[in-house]
């Protein structure tokens, strides 16, 4: 299986990263540097022309937008547990996914990259300052799901797609000082997720440290 994944440290291209790995199956990770700008270069624009990662290419085929990415390695590695199998159980696993893609991802983007909302300073300063606020309620949400969650983890029995989206959204808190620790079961979440020895390969990979909070 001919399978490439482009990522950027850090950002959601983990939830493929993370779920490829754990699947066991071969694929070759190649590194975007995004604070390099390199998403934006030639030759990744040919590759991804919205310039952004994730990206995986499989026999020739190139697919952005991380739910459909989702889709599509759950659909190709059935045994990996990326999802739910079927039922309403799936069905609520790819409403909570497309709630952390559209919603919670979607809030941060507000923090972390106004201007590509507004090009006006002053706006971008008042989106930002309203928009950390809704990003710990989003956070406080995500924490009370993991919470209430009967198995050990979001996506069920085993670690998914979800697990590895929820990791990425409370560690970005602290990137914007919001501290992560505050939410008590995401947290436990995500350091039981990094600490998964099959997991190593991508931690290593893409130099993850998980609390980013500095105060
Ligand atoms: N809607 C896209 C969003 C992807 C996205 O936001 N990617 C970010 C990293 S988390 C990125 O590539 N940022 C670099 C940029 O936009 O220049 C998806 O679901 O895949």
């Amino acid at each position: 299986m001919a399978l490439q994944l482009y990522f950027g440290p850090g950002a959601c291209s983990f939830v493929p990263h993370a779920m490829l790995q754990l699947s066991g199956a071969p694929f070759e990770p190649i590194m975007v540097k995004l604070h390099k700008g390199e998403q934006k270069s030639e030759s990744f624009l040919a590759i991804n022309p919205r310039g952004q990662v994730p990206v995986i290419v499989h026999d020739g085929e190139v697919l952005d937008q991380l739910v459909a990415i989702v889709a599509y390695l759950d659909d190709l590695l059935p045994d990996a547990h990326i999802l739910p199998p079927a039922g309403i159980e799936r069905a609520h696993a790819i409403q909570t996914l497309a709630w952390m893609n559209n919603t919670a991802h979607a809030t941060f983007a507000h923090i972390f990259m106004p201007q590509r909302f507004s090009d006006d300073p002053a706006a971008q300063q008042a989106m930002r300052a309203f928009n950390l606020s809704q990003y710990a309620k989003r956070l406080t949400e995500l924490d009370q799901l993991v919470a209430t969650q009967a198995k050990p983890w979001l996506t069920g029995d085993k670690p998914g797609a979800l697990d590895a989206y929820a990791l990425v959204l409370v560690r970005w808190a602290g990137m914007v000082k919001i501290d992560p620790t505050q939410f008590k079961a995401l947290w436990a979440l995500a350091n039981q997720l990094v600490d998964l020895p099959a997991l190593a390969p991508v931690i290593e990979r893409e130099r993850l440290q998980l609390n980013m909070f500095s105060g």
